[in-house]
């Protein structure tokens, strides 16, 4: 079995390339920083009797994107799932003083860069007749919070996009999925913060927050079931989270 994981430098995309590898998966491993993808490879190949191919692109370039995939050969083309999980929030500042950059990054990766990926690997779905996609989507996509006007759109937009995936896919047996966790501690905050780890670990204090690993497990539990089983979204957050905008801290 193959899984192509994007994102997969750290955070739920690194978790999830230490899980599918766990099980056996062989693995495409995308993301920017390339150095990172090698030394996950290493240590995947060095602990697990499987294959890492990974592949170094900006999910937010279309050509970058479809010329690496094109690269991949007959033995890796095949993918069985893809977790389709680069993404990042930039800022939190009301919309009036955010930072029109900020959205078009958050769109073009979020959206269109899942969009490029998505397409790609369904063609082979389809022709294949079998297939799943987990798109990473977040609480942010169920309710909208001060702050979080465009880094919520594009969950919600992925919301709509896997929504709408799953009713064309059906006719070829492709599940589709999304999986929306809550607060999830990894780096998400400090690239929010720009580099700010003072604000980014206050984000995560006062409470007990998800763990990169606890959604990684989610994300395989989806993948591990069988062929009749879909679950179509799975909504997450750690106990002390209720919904996107109510967390107990004490
Ligand atoms: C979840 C992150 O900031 O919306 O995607 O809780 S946040």
């Amino acid at each position: 079995m193959i899984a192509l994981i994007t994102g997969a430098t750290a955070g739920i995309g690194m978790a999830c390339a230490k899980k599918f590898a766990a099980k056996n998966y062989n693995l495409i491993l995308t993301g920017r920083r390339k150095e990172r993808l090698e030394e996950l490879k290493k240590e995947l190949e060095n602990n697990y009797a499987i294959g890492v191919v990974t592949l170094s692109f900006d999910i937010q370039n279309k050509e970058e994107v479809q010329v690496a995939l094109d690269s991949l050969d007959n033995a890796w083309n095949r993918i069985d799932v893809l977790v389709n999980n680069a993404g990042l929030a930039l800022g939190k500042e009301g919309f009036q003083d955010a930072n029109l950059e900020d959205f078009e990054v958050m769109l073009d990766t979020n959206v269109k860069g899942l969009l490029y990926v998505a397409k790609w690997v369904v063609n082979g779905m389809k022709e294949r007749k079998a297939g799943h996609v987990i798109n990473l989507s977040s609480t942010a996509a169920k309710e909208v919070y001060p702050g979080g006007h465009v880094y919520c759109a594009s969950k919600h937009a992925v919301d709509a996009i896997t929504k709408g995936m799953r009713i064309d896919l059906l006719p070829f047996n492709i599940k589709v999925s999304s999986v929306s966790p809550g607060m999830v501690d990894t780096e998400f905050s400090k690239v929010r913060f720009g580099g700010d780890q003072a604000k980014a670990d206050a984000v995560y204090q006062g409470f007990t927050p998800l763990y990169a690993e606890d959604v990684a497990d989610a994300i395989y539990y989806l993948a591990s079931l069988p062929k009749h089983v879909n679950v179509n979204d799975l909504v997450m957050t750690c106990t002390a989270q209720a919904n996107s905008y109510i967390t107990f801290k004490e």
